[in-house]
């Protein structure tokens, strides 16, 4: 576990995390001094002046122009900072350097997909190269989605509808936490992902890879890893037990009920529609929540999950 993060803030691992924690510190230890300067003063006039001690009662002055300026001054100046530091911190993050690295973002319920520029895609894990600059261009398939990565203190909101773009260059190698920060609704707690951030050679060599991926494995164990990595199993289960979806044990050459009354024998074209156009036929007892992984995967892909279903007796 990392452990190089202080007590307000979690560890520094993108170029603009340091300044982010600068402008916040200067903000939090100012607000610091005039809280004391506040309340220390408060306490001290209360019991200075507090009724029975006597005091005789003198006519206070009307205004102190030299006071009033002191406190006109100080604070303007110092929210003045604090706007063109943060300013200058805000359009540095929102404009993405050229040469940078540029990756599609997908939020949907409940998880998150990243298309590269060769053709790979990958499933809560984000793969990027360390010191090079990378672009997110963010869109949602459904509700508006938040993307929140701690150690690099970027966090964007991902809207149907439109783009949102932000970016961050990673300066160390290593497997970095992302959340997604909505409250609303149940699912977006478990939208865990996780940054994988490799030296440059080595995501050279994943990006080929990651474009053969499943090959040398059987079509079924291709499907078990797919199912795990490409977040089924965030709302299947293969026990028998139901989740958000039907458990997919034993159901291969069985009949299902649907919601309308009828019933389908659950067989290889099934499965295909059920993946890529999930609301065609709805399970009795599910609610139609599943999403379509149109252009998610690839007929490939759709061919191991169906295999890896098939084995599941
Ligand atoms: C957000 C939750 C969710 C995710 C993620 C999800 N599904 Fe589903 N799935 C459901 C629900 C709910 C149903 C039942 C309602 C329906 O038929 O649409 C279902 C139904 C199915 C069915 C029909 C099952 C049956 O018993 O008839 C198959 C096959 C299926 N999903 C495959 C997949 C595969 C493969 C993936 C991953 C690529 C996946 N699902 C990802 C929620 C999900
Ligand atoms: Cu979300």
């Amino acid at each position: 576990m990392d452990t190089t993060g202080t007590l307000f803030m979690p560890p520094q691992h993108s170029t603009f995390a340091g300044q982010v924690d600068s402008l916040f510190y200067f903000i939090l230890y100012a607000s610091t001094v005039f809280f004391a300067i506040v309340v220390f003063g408060m306490i001290f006039f209360a019991v200075r002046y507090r009724r029975g001690r006597k005091q005789p009662v003198e006519a206070g002055p009307s205004h102190n122009t030299a006071l009033e300026i002191i406190w006109t001054i100080i604070p303007t100046v110092l929210v003045v900072i604090v706007f063109f530091w943060g300013f200058k911190l805000f359009l540095k993050m929102n404009v993405p350097p050229k040469d940078a690295i540029e990756i599609k973002v997908t939020g949907q319920k409940w998880f998150w997909s990243f298309d590269y520029p060769n053709g790979a895609s990958t499933v809560n894990e984000l793969d990027v190269p360390v010191g090079k600059p990378v672009k997110l261009l963010m869109s949602s398939r459904d509700v508006i989605h938040g993307f929140f990565i701690p150690d690099f203190r970027i966090k964007m909101d991902v809207v149907p509808n439109r783009y949102t773009i932000t970016w961050f260059e990673a300066t160390q190698t290593g497997t970095f936490n992302l959340f997604c920060t909505q409250y609303c609704g149940k699912g977006h707690s478990e939208m865990i992902a996780k940054v994988k951030v490799m030296g440059e050679r080595e995501y050279e060599d994943w990006l080929v890879s990651g474009t053969k991926a499943g090959e040398g494995m059987s079509l079924a164990d291709f499907g078990a890893k797919l199912y795990v990595s490409k977040a089924c199993a965030t709302c299947h289960n293969v026990d028998g037990t139901a989740n958000v979806g039907p458990s997919f044990k034993g159901i291969f050459e069985h009949q299902v009920k649907l919601s309308d009354g009828s019933s389908v024998m659950v067989d290889e074209n099934y499965i295909r529609e059920s993946i890529l156009d999930p609301q065609a036929k709805i399970v009795a007892g599910y609610q139609p929540v599943m999403p379509t992984f149109q252009g998610v995967l690839n007929d490939r892909e759709v061919d191991a999950l169906t295999a890896y279903i098939k084995t599941l007796k």
